[in-house]
């Protein structure tokens, strides 16, 4: 068979030699169709172990019982100690061809396609826990490029919690549930975790992102990636550049509300994973560009921050981000476990032209990824495993090891050897070699912390500061949650005594909600992180004093530049609320809009099977209100038609799913008599359904008139207004109250 040149040939050509496509073989003649044991050996009976006597006990000669038990009894290996629940996609990055002076990486150049394998996580949770906890999303993909495997391994939120690698194993230990109980699984813990972070102020900015509408995306394909690290880009005249790598995606950046993301969890558990992979299924593809914050060497200090701090973000206002490629995903795996499970992500996996910082998190993690896989994959070859493997042909001197796969011809295996001429011999740069860059590194040995980290509390001010008011909001509300949680009276104080040196009205709405007031500030308290023989002063931060006050990039309202030019409504999920009796022409007409416009549509009635309309046109329904929730829609739709909605209006159900898309801020829409649902839901407290913002209702069921402003509403996403003003409202009370 002829080989495809290197570039154009998918991950799947490279390793699909030991998958087996058990459907295909089936349908083939011969061999391939009979059952075996794992020698080849073809098996007669399936059914019966080997007994002595048919009602007698099993005989431990039965060798295929006890194959078939044994592979079963180790199906399991280690979870990821972290990021243990994830979903993976295959897919390809496209080079926009404008790096050269840049980079000299391969994928990176005009031309340059290449095959990736891409996978998201939670952090906290264990492999079976729900998809939609408040968590960072874990972001990585595995570039197959012809120089080699290249690994980005990003999360959806820019900064971390911590400054340096050895204070990990704490974190992870504070955030994961507690040891005693196991509980709680799939949040971050209570009363360990805000203990820890509560003297560990580094924690406050990355706390904040978690705690805002970042911590809870609507899908993955809705989220952004980002490499947290400085990394450096070198080309090939040598010339080296900090960068910080960002994925911004084409679907633009949405959330759920947190009451919404509880119910989605019991509803659907899978509600991510479902989602992608239903859009890659159906062609929906998901798309992310690449994109670099370039800082010249010279630049390195003139921030006011330090960009080795990995607390900290440039803003995009100082540094814009160039965009050099994109990534697509689309294809699913074929097999969970073999490429999703196994897949193993290591930082220390690079290409030429791309190199590391000093940044303390990153040196650290560049030892911890390569030493867990040897643990959780059982050896050194997990590099074999195919979904690991490399497109770039591997030539060395390492042999041997638990589940070896390459049979190694010839007696040498080392170097440098002139049994057989020195082969694998060195690459010159020129050659493709990989060359670490050349710093100059001229100072003690020392256990310290730089002075430039000791700013703790500024960018968490930028990013409070560069929030909406809703996503302040809704920032208050997420740590009222999370602190009401907490038991220790004490960690609700400290945690709240930070939050009070990044803004003093964010402490004090927190510490409202507690029934508490801000504590007096005690400097010795806010930090614990700061070793023995140290001056505790010399690890206070100052005041926070942002370089920027403001960040437009750092808020995923409708409006931000996250959103601002993607306003279609390609893979979103409408319910339409409809039972017998419905107008089923209007329902069909407005399906086929918005099916057109590319969002998705699903009947929901009272039962499934045929719904007979009122024009004695039929429709067939997906879901019933006992199936389904409107947590697992993005809009809803009430049909006109009298006896429907007079059933409707009866079903708790019914009016339950419209009362939480209102609550959950969804665009709604309504005909002819379809508003009457409306009406029925209005909660006695809230404003009118009908009429409120992100409502749109038809009397005259005209659904050519009310299509294109449903679709508008739809592509605004939410309308968290309504949430805010009834926020609003009970403040106002509240004051009166008080006075
Ligand atoms: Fe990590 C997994 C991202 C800090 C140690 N990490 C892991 C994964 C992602 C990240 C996306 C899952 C990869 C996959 O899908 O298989 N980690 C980050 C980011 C960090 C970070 C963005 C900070 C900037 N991690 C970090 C530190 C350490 C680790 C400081 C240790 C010193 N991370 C690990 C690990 C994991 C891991 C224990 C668990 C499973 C794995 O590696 O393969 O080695």
């Amino acid at each position: 068979m002829e080989q495809k040149p290197l570039a154009k040939q998918t991950h799947e050509d490279v390793v699909s030699n030991p998958k087996t496509d058990e459907l295909a073989q089936n349908r083939e003649d011969g061999y391939g169709q009979f059952l075996t044991t794992n020698q080849g050996l073809r098996v007669n009976d399936d059914q019966n172990s080997l007994k002595d006597g048919d009602r007698g006990p099993t005989l431990l000669e039965d060798f295929l019982l006890r194959e078939k038990i044994t592979h079963f009894d180790h199906e399991r290996i280690p979870e990821r100690v972290i990021h243990a629940r994830g979903v993976g996609a295959h897919g390809y990055f496209e080079a926009y061809g404008n790096a050269t002076d840049l980079t000299r990486a391969a994928f990176l150049q005009p031309g340059a396609v290449t095959p990736i394998f891409a996978r998201f996580s939670t952090v906290a949770g264990s492999r079976g826990s729900s998809d939609m906890a408040r968590d960072v999303r874990g972001f990585a993909v595995k570039f197959y490029t012809e120089e080699g495997i290249y690994d980005f391994v990003g999360n959806d939120i820019p900064v971390f919690f911590i400054q340096d690698a050895i204070k990990f194993p704490d974190l992870i230990h504070a955030v994961k549930p507690e040891p005693h109980n196991e509980i709680p699984q799939a949040a971050s813990a209570h009363d360990t975790f805000y203990d820890f972070i509560s003297i560990t102020p580094e924690s406050m900015h990355m706390l904040l992102w978690v705690m805002s509408d970042r911590g809870l995306p609507r899908s993955l394909r809705m989220m952004e990636g980002f490499g947290v690290h400085t990394y450096r880009l070198i080309n090939a005249e040598g010339k080296s550049r900090f960068v910080k790598f960002h994925w911004k995606p084409k679907q633009g950046v949405h959330s759920v509300a947190w009451e919404e993301a509880q119910q989605i969890s019991g509803n659907d558990p899978d509600f991510h994973r479902r989602d992608l992979w239903s859009c890659i299924e159906s062609g929906a593809y998901p798309e992310w560009e690449l994109g670099v914050q370039v800082i010249e060497e010279e630049d390195e200090m003139k921030f006011g921050f330090d960009i080795l701090d990995a607390t900290k973000l440039i803003p995009e206002e100082l540094v814009p981000v160039q965009m050099l490629g994109k990534m697509v995903l689309n294809r699913n795996v074929d097999n969970y476990f073999a490429e999703t499970e196994q897949v193993a992500f290591c930082l220390s996996h690079v290409v030429p032209g791309i190199n590391f910082s000093n940044d303390p998190l990153l040196q650290g993690r560049l030892f911890s990824y390569l030493d867990t896989q040897l643990k959780r994959l059982g050896g050194p070859n997990f590099h074999e495993i195919p979904i690991n493997r490399s497109l770039a042909p591997i030539h060395n001197g390492q042999r041997d090891g638990h589940m070896r796969q390459t049979i190694n011809k010839g007696n040498v295996a080392y170097g440098p050897n002139l049994l057989n001429d020195n082969f694998p011999k060195q690459a010159k740069q020129s050659e493709g070699g990989f060359v670490s860059n050349h710093t100059r590194v001229d100072a003690a040995k020392i256990r310290r912390r730089s002075k430039s980290f000791i700013d703790f509390y500024s960018q968490a001010k930028l990013f409070w500061n560069s929030q909406t008011e809703i996503e302040k909001l809704h920032i208050v509300k997420a740590l009222r949650f999370e602190l009401g949680h907490v038991q220790t009276l004490d960690v609700r104080m400290r945690t709240v005594l930070q939050l009070a040196q990044v803004d003093h009205d964010l402490a004090h709405r927190v510490a409202e909600g507690l029934g508490m007031s801000i504590p007096a500030v005690n400097g010795t308290q806010l930090n614990l992180n700061v070793p023995a023989d140290a001056n505790p002063a010399d690890y206070q931060s100052g005041p926070a004093k942002p370089t920027v006050e403001n960040s437009a990039a750092l808020s995923i309202s409708a409006d931000s530049p996250a959103n601002a030019d993607k306003k279609d409504i390609k893979t979103r999920q409408i319910a339409i609320l409809a039972t017998d009796g419905a107008d089923v022409a209007a329902i069909s007409e407005l399906m086929k809009t918005l099916m057109e416009a590319g969002a998705q549509t699903a009947i929901v009635a009272t039962h499934l099977g045929t719904i007979k309309g009122k024009d004695g046109q039929e429709i067939m329904a997906n879901w019933t209100f006992q199936s389904t929730s409107s947590v697992l829609f993005d809009a809803v739709y009430v049909a006109g038609g009298v006896h429907s909605v007079q059933m409707l209006v009866q079903d708790t159900d019914a009016v339950r799913f419209v009362q939480d898309a209102f609550k959950h801020c969804k665009p709604i829409a309504a005909s002819a008599e379809g508003a009457d649902l409306l009406k029925a839901a209005t909660h006695p407290s809230a404003t009118d359904i009908v009429g409120a913002e992100g409502v749109v209702v038809d009397t005259g069921n005209m659904v050519n008139k009310l299509a294109p402003q449903f679709i508008q509403a739809i592509a605004h996403h939410r309308f968290w207004g309504r949430e805010l003003k009834a926020a609003q409202k009970m403040e106002a009370i509240l004051a009166e109250a008080v006075n």
